[in-house]
């Protein structure tokens, strides 16, 4: 997840121009390794049935169920074997521009810290629960892997045309928020969702949020929260689709149209909305 205030001003000592560190997992205390563990016995048993078949699977593939924090050495050699990514270790959120450059390149940038004990429920950071489990099994399903790709790729062109905030919306409400139609029904494919016990709950059961199809210009006119759930959710009808979506848009002339026209805000419903759930916004009135 990001936060502009949060994103560090230069590369650390030590780092390269990249902004990458070694992992150091041989640093990593028992007391480090069994916040990993209790936040992945916890996810882990709430997820069958909830999270999409490609993160299931990406799980699975990876081995991530040893226990403690996975090696990013180890993880990479099984992630090259399946999609060709890498997992690189960062110290916390990095520039835009060195982001989409490692997205682009097949690299995911992870924080090498974890959570507190005490911070099991909220962080502001991404550290290497929210990294690695909630991104890394999805880079082990090939079409989403390729549209990681295609979003680094665009990152590096919207940072050209000044429309960062707009593409923005699109990671925010697909590769961290999103939410899948499956056969069996809706399922979860967003990290920021499968790495947060309550939000795994509520995006997929509470009647508060909004739950929407797809649509992309919809999306990038969508603003968003940080700081709670979120109050609407998108859903997509495959990662093909996903994928076909993004790829086949000219995002020049719709940065150019996007430039014309208002944001939606986070708990609207506009006229063309394919309304799957109308929320009743509970959650956030009672905040
Ligand atoms: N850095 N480590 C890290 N992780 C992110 O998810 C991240 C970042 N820097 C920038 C960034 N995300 C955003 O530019 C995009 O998500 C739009
Ligand atoms: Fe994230």
């Amino acid at each position: 997840m990001q936060n502009e205030s949060h994103v560090l001003a230069h590369p650390p000592e030590g780092a390269g121009s990249d902004w990458t560190i070694p992992q150091n997992w041989a640093a990593y205390t028992p007391e480090e390794h069994g916040v990993w563990d209790l936040l992945f016995d916890r996810q882990a048993r709430l997820l069958p049935g909830r999270a999409s078949d490609a993160w299931l699977r990406g799980l699975d593939v990876l081995k991530l169920s040893k226990p403690g924090i996975p090696d990013f050495e180890e993880l990479s050699d099984r992630l090259m074997a399946v999609t060709g990514w890498r997992v690189v270790a960062v110290p916390g959120l990095v520039p835009d521009e060195v982001f989409f450059d490692h997205l682009a390149n097949r690299r995911f940038v992870a924080g090498n810290f974890i959570r507190r004990r005490d911070q099991l429920d909220y962080l502001q950071e991404p550290d290497v629960f929210h990294d690695v489990f909630g991104h890394v099994p999805m880079l082990a399903d090939p079409v989403f892997a390729d549209y990681m790709v295609a979003y680094g790729q665009g990152g590096l062109r919207a940072l050209e045309y000044g429309s960062l905030d707009h593409l923005a919306r699109l990671y925010w409400y697909t590769v961290e928020f999103g939410l899948v139609q499956e056969a069996d029904g809706l399922r979860i494919y967003g990290s920021g969702i499968v790495s947060s016990h309550g939000e795994s709950i509520f995006a997929l059961d509470d009647p508060s949020p909004n739950r929407i199809a797809f649509d992309l210009k919809r999306v990038m006119r969508t603003r968003y929260r940080i700081d709670d759930y979120q109050q609407t959710y998108f859903i997509i009808p495959s990662f093909d689709d996903l994928l076909r979506m993004t790829v086949e848009t000219d995002f020049a002339p719709l940065y150019a149209e996007l430039n014309g026209l208002p944001d939606i805000a986070v708990d609207e419903i506009v006229p063309d909305d394919r309304v799957v759930t109308r929320g009743t916004q509970a959650h956030a009135r009672g905040r």
